[in-house]
């Protein structure tokens, strides 16, 4: 092929008037619209003065023109590098200047700190939005097809920013080959085809809205309802039309609290699926009880795509990430990296084409997440039974997951740290019925001084996107710690986790 990922996603829909997007307004965006719409916003990057290899940071909402991106990066051999509508200006800095981006490209309504962000890493600035913006209105001029650059499956397609226990985002690269193993392999476990519809309320900034969800979808030839966001009113209108959906365990409790949402309402669902945070097994029996449908858990992270996957036929076990892919090898280790006996706790490691090609411009970091034997270490902890069903029992890192977005406690204890007043701090994940957990800081003043949470909450507004911003804070004398002098954040939570 001549670039893979382009060839297998994108070029065998040229031509078809089939749906692929159907939008909440009920506007349909066929297959063949969203190929021809890539190739005008590809002419347009090349317009920018981007070529192959080329960062293109973008932190948009979500919109057709925004995943037609993608395509036109993938098309002409540019690295794909989505970022979270939520971050602040001083988060995005952070990210164009670490991937060397050559173009960041924002919401127009976000133009003037965005452009300034651009400016002072040496980056150009265009826009890009549902209704338009400098790189759309350029894209419109352009002709609609063009000439997809010859990539190979070792080519790297995007680069995911994924925080970490220091503090600081890596860079996750992912090949062309990562993507395409796992979607393929995805899209036959699941059964997906051309028949199918699905519900997409994810956003397309992360691994499972756009290299889970949209990437099964243009793999299988799918449709899907497009919404700007999780809205369970829309959710709940074109269920009756859909065959399927993906969310996070929020999406599950959301429609649980919906009156509407019943069994005559999903009669015509062939599957639900949800990730990227633990699913209570009370939220899986309670769905069963109202539908008839077993919700079926799969397992991954940004740097590994999908690792496991209860299966479609067959026994999907609540509390279970069920069974490693067929194409990944998935191992439970002690802390040498040694296999242990089935049934035994321990950090879960996986090797596949899956894996990621390591952190960007952090070969010390890569290499220490990385087997000699090209294991990755997902710093997870899981067992694994003797008919292979595996079950996450915890993190071995400090992480906190809200809503399916990670919180990294490190970075919040950073910024806290420095605050006037503040001796030291520590963050710990507190459980919350809506989102699985939010994050709650406690301070320790410096002797004799007094904190000013307004100021704090001024500082942690700036610097951090408000998903990550402590929910709550507590005040006390010194934090418990062990004979080695570490923060002993199992006690924080039994104190203050309720
Ligand atoms: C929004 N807010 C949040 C979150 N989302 N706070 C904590 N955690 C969150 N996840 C805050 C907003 O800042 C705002 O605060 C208030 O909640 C309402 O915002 P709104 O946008 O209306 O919230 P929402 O639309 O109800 O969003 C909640 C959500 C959303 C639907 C759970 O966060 C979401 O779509 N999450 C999915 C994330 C995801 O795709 N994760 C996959 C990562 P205020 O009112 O104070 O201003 S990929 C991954 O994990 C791996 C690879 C995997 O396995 O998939
Ligand atoms: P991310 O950094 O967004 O890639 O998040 C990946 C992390 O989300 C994993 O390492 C797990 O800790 C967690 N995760 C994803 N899916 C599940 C799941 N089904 N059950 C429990 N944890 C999950």
């Amino acid at each position: 092929m001549n670039n893979p990922l382009y060839d297998t996603m994108f070029a065998p829909h040229a031509g078809k008037d089939t749906p692929f997007l159907l939008l909440p307004n009920a506007e349909v965006i066929t297959h063949a619209v969203f190929v021809r719409r890539a190739a005008q916003l590809a002419h347009a990057l090349v317009a920018q003065g981007i070529s192959t290899g080329d960062r293109v940071a973008v932190q948009v909402e979500k919109c057709p023109d925004m995943l037609a991106l993608y395509a036109a990066c993938a098309q002409l051999g540019a690295i794909f590098l989505p970022l979270n509508t939520a971050y602040t200006a001083a988060e995005v800095a952070y990210f164009v200047r670490d991937s060397q981006a050559t173009l960041l490209v924002g919401d127009p309504a976000r133009s003037a700190e965005l452009a300034a962000v651009a400016h002072d890493s040496g980056a150009a600035f265009a826009t890009l939005s549902a209704t338009g913006g400098s790189l759309s209105d350029s894209a419109d001029a352009q002709a609609d097809t063009f000439q997809t650059v010859a990539r190979s499956e070792d080519d790297l397609a995007a680069f995911l920013y994924t925080s970490g226990t220091t503090g600081r985002s890596k860079g996750a690269m992912l090949s062309q080959k990562n993507l395409i193993s796992n979607a393929a392999t995805l899209t036959d476990l699941w059964q997906f085809s051309r028949e199918d519809v699905l519900l997409h309320g994810l956003p397309i900034f992360h691994t499972h809205g756009l290299f889970v969800a949209t990437n099964v979808m243009l793999m299988a030839g799918g449709a899907m309802v497009f919404m700007p966001k999780l809205d369970i009113d829309q959710l709940i209108e074109w269920m009756p039309r859909a065959t399927s959906m993906m969310g996070v365990p929020t999406f599950y409790t959301r429609l649980l609290d919906d009156a509407r949402f019943d069994r005559a309402l999903t009669a015509d669902m062939r599957l639900f699926i949800s990730g990227s945070a633990p699913l209570l097994a009370d939220t899986h029996i309670a769905f069963e009880q109202r539908t008839g449908h077993r919700i079926l858990e799969r397992y991954g992270m940004t740097e590994t795509n999908m690792n496991t996957s209860n299966p479609y036929e067959g026994d999907r076990r609540a509390g279970t990430v069920g069974l490693p892919l067929p194409d990944v090898e998935l191992r439970v280790a002690n802390a040498d990296g040694a296999e242990l006996p089935r049934g035994e706790t321990g950090v879960v490691e996986v090797r596949g084409p899956n894996v990621f090609q390591g952190y960007w411009n952090m070969p010390e970091k890569t290499a220490e997440d990385m087997r000699p034997d090209g294991f990755f270490i997902t710093g997870d902890l899981g067992v694994q039974g003797a008919d292979g069903y595996v079950t996450i029992v915890g993190r071995g890192k400090d992480l906190i997951i809200s809503g399916g977005y990670n919180i990294y406690p490190k970075e919040l204890e950073l910024i806290l740290d420095a605050q006037a007043g503040v001796m030291e701090s520590a963050v710990i994940g507190v459980p919350h019925a809506d989102l699985g957990e939010v994050p709650l800081a406690v301070l320790v003043p410096d002797a004799g001084a007094q904190i000013d949470l307004d100021a704090i909450k001024a500082a942690t507004a700036t610097a951090l996107a408000r998903f990550k911003q402590p929910r709550d804070y507590r005040i006390v004398e010194a934090l418990p710690r062990n004979t080695m002098g570490k923060v002993q954040k199992v006690a924080l939570r039994a104190e203050f986790g309720t």
